[in-house]
């Protein structure tokens, strides 16, 4: 067998490639069950978006922080916390990452460093402020980091985070997920610049711009800027260009598509079979080492299902917990 070429090991490797296909199973069954009516609230999926979470999450541990999106169950999945937990969340039932009170845009939890996903835009680059800056008087080398959207990235609140973070000098990483549409807005007609490694000089911050489907790619930029934010260096930028494969909610009927873009998406941009051509292809690891990790996933999500179709909905009486943090 040929070398490793790759900057991780083969169980690394595996790794992520298990960490993304769960993402992935995870929200193609959402995608089934709230079409047929089993999922109340609303629900965004990041199928497609993968490489993204995958390739940055691979570099933290649970004492770094992370700031989620309306889109965020890709992130929380990467970032470790428990798939049976949060479709429980989903599914509003007891047991669930937040008891079922939460749903899909709320799903947090601190012992894995995941401070909420949120359905405010831009919402979460102050809070990984506050965070970014908790980390630097605490001295352990840990980061914070806000995910925003090409949309969100127009927020104030992200853009005065940018500025916070630069003036502090924070270990505070700021991602664009740019997926080419805030809602049905494209990109090119609601962000003035194209690059936004422009946007982050703009405010003293370095930034790079990477293929957010091609996880190596996300994984080495990512690990830059994350070993430099660790080690004093500051805040930075780094932009995912990315696809999604579903509507920007489920029941889009997404019209402002272009003719045969979603499946030229599927085909030609698809992060989960670019990771498996590129292993395969340098013989580091073989389709039959793959499938068993596709059925795990699988069933994991199957399980989780079932379980959350099973359980009990929180009750009146729980409509008064949960209100207070103790500190
Ligand atoms: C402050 C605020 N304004 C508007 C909305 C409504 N809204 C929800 S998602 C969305 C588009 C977000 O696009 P983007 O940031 O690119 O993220 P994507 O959905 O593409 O992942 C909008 C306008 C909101 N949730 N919060
Ligand atoms: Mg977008």
């Amino acid at each position: 067998m040929a070398g490793n070429p790759f900057p991780l090991s083969k169980a690394e490797l595996l790794k992520a490639y298990r960490t993304m296909r769960t993402i992935r199973e995870f929200e193609e069954r959402l995608h089934v069950d709230f079409g047929r009516g089993d999922i109340p609230g609303f629900v965004h999926l990041y199928a497609g978006e993968e490489a993204a979470a995958a390739g940055i999450m691979i570099h933290l541990g649970d004492g770094d922080r992370i700031a989620s999106t309306h889109r965020g169950h890709g992130h929380c999945i990467a970032k470790g916390v428990d798939v049976g937990e949060m479709m429980l969340e989903i599914y509003g039932k007891k047991g669930g990452s937040c008891n079922g009170k939460g749903g899909s845009m709320h799903i947090a939890d601190l012992s894995k460093g995941m401070m909420g996903a949120n359905g405010i835009l831009g919402a979460g680059a102050p809070l990984v402020c506050g965070a970014a800056l908790a980390a630097k008087y605490r001295k352990k080398g840990e980061v914070a980091i806000s995910f925003v959207g090409d949309g969100a990235s127009n927020q104030g609140t992200f853009l005065e985070s940018l500025n916070l973070a630069a003036v502090w000098n924070l270990p505070a990483i700021f991602v664009v997920e740019n997926n080419g549409y805030a809602e049905s807005t494209s990109r090119d007609y609601g962000v003035a610049v194209d690059s936004y490694v422009d946007r982050a000089a703009g405010f003293g911050l370095p930034g790079i711009t990477v293929d957010g489907t091609d996880f190596f790619a996300v994984y080495e930029a990512a690990g830059e800027i994350i070993r430099r934010a660790r080690e004093g260096g500051g805040p930075s930028l780094l932009e995912c260009k990315m696809v999604r494969f579903h509507g920007h909610f489920e029941g889009d009927a997404q019209t402002y598509r272009g003719p045969g873009e979603l499946d030229d998406i599927r085909a030609n941009h698809d992060c989960l079979k670019k990771f498996a051509a590129q292993v395969t292809a340098a013989g580091v690891i073989s389709a039959d080492e793959l499938a068993p990790i596709d059925r795990e996933a699988l069933a994991v999500v199957e399980d989780a299902v079932a379980r959350a179709k099973a359980a009990p909905l929180p009750t009146v009486a729980d409509l008064t917990t949960d209100v207070y943090v103790s500190y």
